[in-house]
């Protein structure tokens, strides 16, 4: 088991865009070990390997309640978004403790590779499409307190800069 450090806003590098994965290999199959691991030991429902400093499309999600249904998405790719709009308070690793209704299309379709190399695609909503949503726009360097109104996203910044500071003088 390894532990990947999760990138904390406003770090930079949370808004590199990941590249697509040429070969779903050994390599990527550790890295997708890693992460599991790491969103596991969080807890969180999803991990975008951005926010572990990786800068390729690899998602982790187990939205289940006893974290024991692991689904895997390489290169994904939101092929189709309901016009029916839905809001639901989210929530990031990346941004810890901090919480916003976010509206986004209820529901989605996503295409993907597996841990084979295999495509599938799944269409789906509820937190399950929220997630997906989320861990893509990482993929794409956005991270969700983009959502929010400036004043919002400001104070949050300044709150974990302080916070990360603090935690830095501690040591
Ligand atoms: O653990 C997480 N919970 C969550 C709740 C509502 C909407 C999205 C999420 S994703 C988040 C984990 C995370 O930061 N993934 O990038
Ligand atoms: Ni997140």
């Amino acid at each position: 088991m390894a532990l990947l450090n999760v990138l904390c806003y406003p770090d930079p590098r949370l808004h590199k865009v990941a590249k697509p994965v040429a070969q779903v290999d050994a390599r990527i199959k550790k890295i997708v070990a890693d992460m599991a691991d790491t969103m596991y030991e969080a807890p969180g429902v999803g991990l975008a390997a951005t926010q572990v400093d990786i800068h390729e499309r690899i998602v982790v999600i187990d939205i289940s309640e006893e974290q024991n249904e692991l689904r895997v998405f390489i290169n994904p790719e939101i092929i189709w978004v309901s016009s029916e709009k839905k809001s639901w308070r989210e929530g990031c690793l990346s941004v810890p403790e901090f919480y916003d209704e976010v509206e986004r299309p209820a529901q989605v379709r996503v295409k993907a590779l597996d841990l084979d190399g295999k495509e599938f695609e799944i269409e789906t909503d509820g937190l399950l499409a929220v997630c997906l949503q989320h861990e893509l726009d990482h993929l794409q360097g956005k991270v969700f307190v983009e959502y929010l109104s400036i004043l919002k996203r400001t104070r949050i910044s300044h709150k974990l800069k302080k916070r990360t500071k603090e935690l830095l003088d501690e040591r």
